[in-house]
């Protein structure tokens, strides 16, 4: 589903799991700040009203989007949360550089939360121009900082049941 018909803030608050023990990585491009600071806004907001404690969330800057899986993979190695969320917002230009950095940065971020083992979130909006973006970032399509947060809770949650389950059960 397109995001025009879902609104990237809705969710369902009793399916995703008590955030108290969660560890939370967030990186942010300054590309686009006025954009990437509302979905930080949207990010923190809903890590914290799922418990997840203010000093157990990590949040970095990076110069643009192109950077973010680098900044992730840095702040993995120095604070090993459980996810490592990466808000974004590449405008499509006149140029093609947006297929290039959203292909790469996607690709980089599956490959490190496969080799990881962990959930790297991709909050990267990849919007055709400023009103897009802004319609997703707190405006009438919700906000992917939302989005972005529920999904490393939910991601978060099932990567530990299976840890637990690996445990009850004998393996390893
Ligand atoms: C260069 C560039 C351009 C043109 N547009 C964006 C954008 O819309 N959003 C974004 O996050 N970053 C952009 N950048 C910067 C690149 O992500 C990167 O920071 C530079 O190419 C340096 O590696």
């Amino acid at each position: 589903m397109a995001s025009e018909h879902k609104n990237l803030s809705e969710y369902q608050p009793d399916q995703i799991p008590d955030g108290k023990l969660f560890k939370v990585g967030i990186v942010v491009a300054k590309w686009n700040s006025q954009i990437t600071d509302q979905l930080l806004q949207g990010c923190k907001a809903t890590l914290t009203e799922h418990g997840v404690p203010q000093e157990q969330i990590f949040v970095e800057y990076v110069p643009g989007s192109y950077e973010l899986p680098l900044g992730a993979s840095l702040v993995d190695q120095k604070h090993n949360p459980d996810a490592v969320i990466c808000l974004g917002c590449v405008i499509k230009g006149s140029t093609s550089h947006n297929e290039y950095i959203n292909q790469s940065v996607a690709s980089s971020l599956m490959q490190l939360g496969l080799v990881r083992r962990k959930p790297f979130i991709f909050g990267v909006l990849t919007p055709n121009n400023q009103e897009q973006a802004e319609e997703r970032a707190g405006g009438a399509h919700g906000n992917k900082g939302v989005e972005a947060a529920v999904t490393a809770l939910e991601m978060i949650g099932l990567s530990k049941k299976l840890k637990e389950s690996e445990k009850t059960i004998g393996f390893k």
